[in-house]
Parts: C-alpha cells; structure tokens; sequence
C-alpha cells in the first residue's frame, strides 16, 4: 500500500525534476493552500489594481492617452480573469474567492492603497508598478504549478507593454515645462518606496518562502527580486534625468549591485493590515461594483439554466 510518506516523496521528485504540477495530480494540501491563496492574492491585486488607475481615464490629457489607459486597464481585468480561472482549478469557486476579498479575510497587492493624485502617477505605476510586477511574473512562469505558470506567460507579454508606456509617459513629461518636471519627480518620489515594499517582507520575516521555493512555487526569494528591480531602475532613471528618493542609493562595485535604504517596514505592515491611506475606499469600491453586477450575474446564470433546460429536452 502507498503511503502519505511515499506520495509526498514522489511529489517532491516530480518538482526537483523540473514536471509541472496538473489540477488532477496528487498534491499536499498545504501545496494546494498554498497556491489557491497566492494564486487568488495575485488575482484580487489585478482586479483592484484597476481601481487608482481607472481613477484617471476620464482625465487623461488626450485621446491617445486615454485609448492607452483604458487598454491597459482592460488588460488587467483579464488577468484578473485567467488568474481567478487558475484558481479554480484548485478547487474553490470564484464566489468563495470574492466573498474572501470584499470581506476583508484575502489580502491583495498592498501597492494598491496609495492614492493616484496626478497624471504623472499614471506613468509612475506603469514603470514601476508593472516593472515590479513583471521581474516577480517573468519568475513565475516557471513556477511548479501547470495553470498559474501558463497563465504567467501571457500576463508577462501585456505587462511588459505596460511598463513601456509607463517610462514613455514619464519621458515625455521630463522633458517638458518645470511644472510637468516637477510633477513627474513628485510621481516618482511618491511610489518609489510602495513598489519595493511589493516584493513582499525582509526574506528573514517571509514565512511562506521556505516552502515556497522547496516546492518551486517561488524561484526567487524576496530580497533577491527586490535588489534586480533597484539595480534595473536605478540605471533607468538617468534617461529620465530624474532621482529616486533614497540618500543611499549607492553603486556597489564589490557585489556589482546597488545599496539601498531600509523599507518602512511599520508603513508596510500598516497598509497590509488594511489601514493604508486607500484600504478602504478600495474594498467600498469592490463592493458597490459586486452589488451593482448582481444582475449582470442573475441573467447569465437563468441564461445558461435555460439552454441546459433546451438540450436535455433535445436530447430526450
Ligand atoms: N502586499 O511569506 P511572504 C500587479 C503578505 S500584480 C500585501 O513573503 P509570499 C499587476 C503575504 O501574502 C501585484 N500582502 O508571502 C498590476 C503573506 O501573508 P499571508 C501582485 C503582502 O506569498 C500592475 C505575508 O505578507 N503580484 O501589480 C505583500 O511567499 C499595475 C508574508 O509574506 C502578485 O501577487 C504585499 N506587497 O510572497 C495591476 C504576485 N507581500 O498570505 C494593476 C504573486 C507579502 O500568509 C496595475 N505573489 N504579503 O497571510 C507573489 O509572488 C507572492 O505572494 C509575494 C509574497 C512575493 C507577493
């Protein structure tokens, strides 16, 4: 008889042999929990994410500007969408998920709570929200689980056009009036330190990641996506001829990377526990647009009761 030792074991040799995890292979129950928070987590950010930029499509300053923006945030619904799909394959439903989100018990990006006050922060997330996003995503294309790494690989592609976008925004305003130069160094100030804070805590306060990267859901540790996302954009930001907010951001030529300050980490733990500046205008936002699609849901579900209703009568 095979025993809980013996499937764990080959489960183990199965993700040291580099072969994907499928939804209906053997897995431990803590791989799945694993997975179905970090999976839904990643998906609740995409879908709230839409949120502080939605906030300036009706202001965007033309209409090539607005066509991007609404593009992107579309783009970001539907990873939202693949993601909530992966998930499902663990076996929970997407109501559950949701349920989870607007309750407060789910967490998602903490990157999400700031507030978008100008158009310049349009430019600023794209560069170094998605920028973020990306070195995190182009990792977990590898990552041991089939749907979420599949998911990966497309989401990866749209963000990269996202990050794009977002450094030519911010291009075009450097190089414009002081009042738009200003704006755009008043943008980067303001997410710099957020967007390190996405990677997540300190790997010796991380207490996912050890199992995480035993089962190669994770490939990188925190810390180690955090120092490639600095030393990308501290190199980007001299063609922008702009600073990054942090006296100690400084080349080392010894560990041929660059130091930097130490994270608010109190300002980190605050927002994730839901009390950073927008927690709660997000969650109230989630919620008015789930009550306002009720009956988006209730007619798809009597449309679908009905064509059932219509095959099995023809198939009688
Ligand atoms: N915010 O043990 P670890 C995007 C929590 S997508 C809030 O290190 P883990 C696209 C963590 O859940 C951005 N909570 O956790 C876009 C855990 O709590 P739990 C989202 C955070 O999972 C762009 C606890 O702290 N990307 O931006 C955060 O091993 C522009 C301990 O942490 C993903 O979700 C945080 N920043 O590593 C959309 C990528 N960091 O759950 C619109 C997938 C940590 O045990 C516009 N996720 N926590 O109660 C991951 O790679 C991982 O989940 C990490 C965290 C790296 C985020």
């Amino acid at each position: 008889m095979t025993t809980i030792h013996q499937f764990e074991n080959d489960f183990q040799d199965k993700i040291d042999q580099e072969a994907k995890i499928e939804p209906k292979d053997w897995m431990p129950d803590a791989y799945r929990k694993t997975n179905l928070r970090q999976i839904s987590q990643h998906a609740h950010s995409e879908v709230v994410g839409m949120l502080p930029e939605g906030n300036w499509i009706t202001r965007a300053p033309s209409l090539k500007r607005k066509a991007i923006l609404i593009a992107k945030v579309q783009d970001e619904a539907g990873h939202g969408l693949y993601l909530y799909c992966a998930a499902e394959t663990l076996g929970q439903s997407r109501e559950q998920m949701i349920d989870d989100l607007l309750s407060g018990k789910a967490k998602y990006s903490s990157i999400f709570n700031y507030p978008t006050l100008t158009w310049a922060d349009m430019g600023a997330i794209g560069w170094l929200v998605d920028g973020a996003a990306i070195l995190n995503q182009v990792m977990l294309c590898r990552t041991s689980y089939g749907p979420y790494a599949r998911a990966m690989v497309r989401i990866c592609k749209e963000e990269s056009f996202h990050q794009r976008q977002g450094f030519e925004t911010l291009l075009v305003l450097s190089k414009g009036t002081a009042a738009q130069k200003e704006m755009c160094q008043d943008a980067i100030n303001r997410w710099w330190w957020p967007s390190l804070m996405m990677f997540g805590p300190k790997d010796s306060e991380s207490t996912n990641s050890d199992q995480s990267m035993k089962w190669k859901i994770k490939r990188k540790s925190n810390d180690e996506l955090r120092q490639n996302f600095v030393d990308m954009i501290a190199e980007q930001i001299k063609l922008l001829g702009m600073t990054l907010p942090d006296p100690h951001l400084k080349w080392n030529e010894q560990k041929k990377s660059y130091d930097f300050g130490e994270i608010n980490w109190e300002e980190f733990w605050n927002v994730v526990k839901g009390n950073g500046p927008c927690n709660k205008e997000r969650i109230d936002a989630r919620i008015k647009a789930h009550e306002q699609g009720a009956w988006v849901r209730e007619a798809a579900l009597a449309y679908a009761e009905k064509k059932n209703k219509i095959k099995t009568v023809s198939a009688a």
